[in-house]
């Protein structure tokens, strides 16, 4: 008998676009998803989805579904343990590490993935129970470059507005599969078919998103710097420069200026391997637009002289004033931050001084350590390395590079702790794996939306209920910080009565008592969870946190958030209600083009434009020095993750999911085929200094040669429902080398990984 179907709106959790869909349920369970639409009322997706969304079942419904805490043997297997036992277990080891090493030696890693984030706001009250210092996660192994570029230049978030750019350039992105945008494909298709507007894109392959190019710049890998070094020196030697705005609007000019009017052009551009006439072409369309939008993406924050191309990235759309109007970029405002901008120490001679990791000396960039260096942090004996770990919601073992080092510098630590829905590559190093309810099962929301000038946030109903003996990460927190005996239930209840009274009796009460209370501040989102949550109905006490954040926000941007019709005091409440009530997204906050400036936390509210190490770094150009080559024994640059039709990082683990062929194949181009005597179709071995594998050989035209290429996210560990271990491609990160990084931001070259291919 086929239950009949109910529709319920939500957003996919496959990529950070987190597009607006509307799930069908029904099956004999009435928990299978039978169809999946996008949503027409979400207000940046319009009804926009990608072929992905539409297979959300399999992260939803799937035989690696993890439904019981495990606890590791002595021989390294699992066995399961009830809740009561494993909370108390877990709260007991990690509170021992706490007194022997103190909370700073206990690390944390990870706090949500593409879809999920109130587990990481909730952490802040797990992590002030325990005291750690040190926390790192997928954001801090791509984007602490851009952050740290953009704290240093803006001081706060833009956003790119390509879709009102006259001329919209991407940099090692390749929105057409990997999205990473609002309504990717509808955009391209748009761009094209428009002959007042120029796309420009840099990308070492002739990607599906460089079809739809007025110019594409296929520059040789790794080699960014000296094309975008090309296209500012043309800019500035044919001073193409804006120099009313310069002056009004930032600072430190001169020396960049200076820079790149000696920058030779031509050489740079035939360096990059590029034609130095389609440089200039492009130079000459962006020094000459009416505006003007920039986005990069891991293409370059992955590769060689990642930080330094960011910022070159940013000097090429600052220098020519496309900031704060229309069709170029504007700062956002946001609910909660997924990366906070970075607070810069610096030193006389403007040079920041940033925070270490205290064995490697990594650095720490907005609050985060690079996960690059986790594990030779762990793996040595000072006294200071951390003892313990504690990851959520995240892969680490997976998705950073040297994943067996990894995993072995996991498992000897005292102790270490992984929150997941399944029993990852991380979870089988770890002491306990606690289950988390899925996305799905709960209310959730991620912190993504980066839109100007009006921005979202999408709060999401649970489809459906936990699946039996799951929890919410809330809960699972809430439940150690109180078997550590942090908190007495006299701490919690003037603040449950003042919740009985109502969110406005509730507010004054928790802002009094936060001011009054040191340990309200320290485990705050616990305090919202256990105090306001029960007030909200059972199942929707995790959206506390989110009632927290609207205070903050209708606080904090006043303006904005008035502007959208949350004001008054009582614009933090009515905000909550309103997203708490709706069935998809809502706007909390429309910006000017103004505030744009006003915001800018720098000297004289202006954008800065002399970042004084990068352009030192800058001049490392002039030796005409690749970072990384390819040599005789490794003659292949392979791109250790690229986006592909059906990858998702993690989040799906039943290879099955993905249609079509070769989505798993290593590719290169034919006439390396033709060279290195290795046809369509074979079975190859593929080596890197760290390891090698067996993987199936593709041909594909639109490659560089001399490159190859893998896809992200494959080679995870799946068992069918007959017992069989099916096969998933290659698990890249055991071949590539946590050392091969950035030298700012400590982020991984994953597209430029040295290797060799041979028959198998
Ligand atoms: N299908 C799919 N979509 C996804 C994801 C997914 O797993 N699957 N993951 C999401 C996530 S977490 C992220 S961060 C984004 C990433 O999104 P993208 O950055 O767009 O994805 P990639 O395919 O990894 O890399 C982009 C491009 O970089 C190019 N590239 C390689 N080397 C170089 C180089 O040296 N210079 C330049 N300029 N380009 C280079 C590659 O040819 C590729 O076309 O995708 C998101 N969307
Ligand atoms: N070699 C190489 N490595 C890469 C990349 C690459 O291109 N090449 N890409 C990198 C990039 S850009 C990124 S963003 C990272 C991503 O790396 P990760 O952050 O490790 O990947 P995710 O897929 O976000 O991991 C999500 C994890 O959360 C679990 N999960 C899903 N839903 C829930 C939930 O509701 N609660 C909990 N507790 N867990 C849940 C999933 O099972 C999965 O284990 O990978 C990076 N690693
Ligand atoms: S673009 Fe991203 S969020 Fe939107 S449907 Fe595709 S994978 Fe999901
Ligand atoms: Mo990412």
């Amino acid at each position: 008998m086929t239950r009949q179907t109910t529709t319920h709106s939500s957003a996919c959790n496959l990529c950070f676009v987190n597009c607006g869909i509307n799930v069908e349920l029904g099956g004999d369970d009435g928990r299978q998803f039978i169809k999946i639409r996008g949503d027409d009322k979400h207000p940046t997706s319009k009804g926009y989805i990608c072929n992905k969304a539409a297979r959300l079942n399999y992260y939803q419904n799937n035989g690696a579904r993890l439904t019981t805490p495990m606890r590791r043997r002595e021989d390294g297997s699992y066995e399961p343990v009830d809740w009561d036992t494993a909370i108390a277990e877990v709260a007991a080891r990690l509170g021992a590490v706490k007194e022997r090493h103190g909370g700073e030696r206990i690390f944390y890693y990870g706090g949500g993935g593409q879809g999920n984030h109130l587990v990481g706001a909730s952490a802040l009250g797990l992590r002030g129970a325990l005291g750690v210092k040190y926390m790192g996660n997928a954001i801090s192994q791509e984007k602490t470059g851009l952050a740290w570029v953009m704290s240093r230049m803006i001081g706060g978030l833009t956003h790119p507005e390509l879709h009102h750019a006259q001329v919209a350039v991407l940099i090692g992105k390749n929105p057409f599969m990997s999205n990473g945008m609002d309504r990717a494909r509808p955009w391209l298709k748009d761009i094209k078919a428009d002959p007042k507007r120029t796309l420009i894109v840099i990308d070492p392959r002739r990607t599906e998103t460089a079809d739809y190019a007025d110019i594409h710049l296929a520059v040789t890998p790794g080699r960014d710097a000296w094309c975008l070094a090309a296209i500012i020196g043309h800019i500035v030697q044919s001073d193409w420069l804006p120099h009313d705005w310069l002056d009004e609007h930032t600072r430190g000019l001169a020396p960049v200026v200076e820079h790149f009017s000696t920058v030779p052009v031509d050489e740079y551009a035939r360096f990059a391997g590029l034609d130095p006439a389609l440089v200039r072409q492009a130079a000459q369309q962006i020094g000459t637009a009416q505006s003007v939008a920039l986005e990069e993406d891991i293409g370059i924050q992955m590769a060689p002289h990642s930080t330094l191309v960011t910022y070159l990235n940013h000097l090429v759309v600052l220098l020519t004033g496309n900031y704060g109007k229309p069709g170029t970029q504007g700062m956002v405002t946001q609910l909660a931050h997924v990366i906070s901008m970075h607070r810069s120490r610096l030193d006389e001679d403007g040079v920041d001084q940033l925070p270490q990791l205290p064995v490697t000396g990594a650095p720490i960039i907005s609050g985060l350590y690079p996960g690059a260096f986790l594990a030779e942090e762990i793996l040595n004996d000072h006294p200071e390395r951390p003892r313990a770990l504690v990851i959520e919601s995240s892969n680490p073992v997976h998705s950073l590079p040297g994943s067996n080092t990894l995993s072995e510098a996991i498992r000897s630590l005292e102790f270490s702790l992984c929150v997941d829905v399944a029993m990852t590559e991380t979870a089988r190093a770890c002491d306990y794996v606690l289950p988390a309810s899925t996305t799905y099962e709960k209310w959730e929301a991620t912190f993504f939306p980066r839109n100007f000038p009006a921005n979202i946030f999408h709060l999401r109903k649970p489809l459906l209920p936990a699946a039996p003996n799951t929890l919410t990460e809330q809960e699972i927190h809430a439940r150690i910080i109180e078997a550590m005996g942090l908190v007495e239930e006299g701490d919690l209840v003037e603040l449950r009565a003042a919740a009985a009274q109502g969110m406005e009796a509730y507010r004054d009460a928790f802002f009094g008592a936060l001011g009054s209370n040191p340990k309200i501040g320290q485990l705050l989102p616990y305090f919202l969870y256990r105090t306001l949550g029960p007030s909200l109905g059972a199942g929707n006490e995790s959206t506390a946190i989110v009632w927290g954040l609207c205070h903050v926000y209708t606080a904090q941007y006043a303006a904005e958030a008035a502007r959208a019709g949350w004001r008054g005091p009582n614009a933090g409440i009515d905000l909550f209600n309103a997203l708490r009530n709706a069935e998809t997204a809502v706007v909390i906050g429309e910006s000017t083009y103004d505030e744009s400036f006003s915001r800018i936390p720098l000297p004289e509210n202006r954008i800065q434009l002399h970042i004084p190490e990068l352009l030192e770094e800058a001049s490392v150009l002039r030796t005409m020095t690749p970072l990384l080559d390819v040599t005789d024994e490794y003659p292949f640059a392979l791109v250790a993750g690229a986006r592909r039709a059906y990858t998702a990082n993690c989040a799906i683990r039943d290879p099955r999911w993905a249609k079509g062929k070769h989505i798993t194949a290593l590719t290169i181009h034919p006439d390396d085929g033709e060279k290195f005597q290795l046809p369509d179709g074979a079975l190859v071995k593929l080596e890197t200094d760290m390891g090698s594998t067996v993987i199936d050989l593709a041909y594909d035209d639109r490659m560089q040669p001399g490159t190859a290429s893998v896809p992200n996210g494959q080679g995870m560990s799946f068992t069918d429902e007959y017992g069989n271990t099916l096969p998933a491609g290659v698990f890249a990160n055991t071949l590539t080398n946590p050392r091969n990084r950035d030298r700012f931001a400590g982020t991984p070259h994953h597209k430029f990984v040295p290797a060799r291919i041979s028959l198998a």
